[in-house]
């Protein structure tokens, strides 16, 4: 990526919503959930459909294609959480992995020409990542969440100056208990945007909470 694309990339990452129909009421809740949110101005949406009550086969991939039309009608970027083939069937923004799933290597190659993201731990991870060409980073999780069941230690908010004073130059986001109470606080110690799952999807009033990040994030960026 070009240091333009980056900035650009950096900006579009500034709030990124994730989810799945299992982190909502219901299926049917989950597209109404999704156009609240991009009316409240989320920036990206990461698709991620897993674990338990999932949709599998066909249902995802409708369901992957009604997300991605509702973010391409509001220049929401979308990405797909861990599923290449998904991704190349719905011809999405990118692809997001984690660090069990799969080559990099060959990741990076499936995925030419579109936005690869990579969650990170450690500074070795995030390093590996940049080293076979992630164009982000999912760094966490940043505080404790109930959401991944087998998410890891908190990292807590130093992750984004150490990754930083290493020398990761792709933007980096933070995931993992981010809510209106500390987003402002995520992007303030370096982080280019917050991903948020269930401060979305569990809002009584998505579109708000979304609004209300959304304000939170780019004050902070401007150093309000
Ligand atoms: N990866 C690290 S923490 C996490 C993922 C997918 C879950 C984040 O969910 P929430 O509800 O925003 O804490
Ligand atoms: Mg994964």
């Amino acid at each position: 990526m070009t240091a333009l694309s980056q900035v650009n990339l950096a900006h579009k990452l500034s709030l990124y919503f994730v989810a799945g129909t299992m982190n909502c009421q219901s299926p049917e809740s989950f597209r109404e959930i999704l156009l609240q949110a991009v009316k409240g101005g989320i920036t990206a949406f990461q698709y991620r459909e897993k674990g338990a009550n999932s949709l599998k086969g066909e249902k995802r991939f409708e369901t992957a294609m009604m997300a991605k039309k509702i973010c391409r009608d509001h220049g929401v970027l979308f990405i797909v959480n861990d599923d290449l083939e998904l991704m190349k069937a719905v011809n999405a923004d990118g692809l997001h992995v984690g660090q069990t799933d799969g080559s990099l290597a060959f990741l990076r190659k499936e995925t030419e020409g579109k936005i690869l993201g990579v969650s990170a731990h450690t500074i070795a991870e995030a390093k590996d990542a940049v080293d076979h060409g992630a164009d982000y980073i999912g760094a966490g999780p940043i505080y404790a969440t109930v959401t991944k069941p087998d998410a890891k230690e908190p990292v807590g908010t130093g992750v984004f100056k150490e990754f930083r004073t290493n020398e990761i130059s792709v933007p980096v986001v933070g995931i993992g208990g981010i809510s209106l109470v500390n987003a402002a606080s995520v992007i303030r110690v370096g982080a280019d945007g917050a991903a948020i799952i269930s401060a979305i999807s569990q809002s009584e009033d998505p579109r708000k909470t979304s609004r209300e990040l959304l304000l939170d994030i780019l004050n902070a960026k401007r150093g309000l």
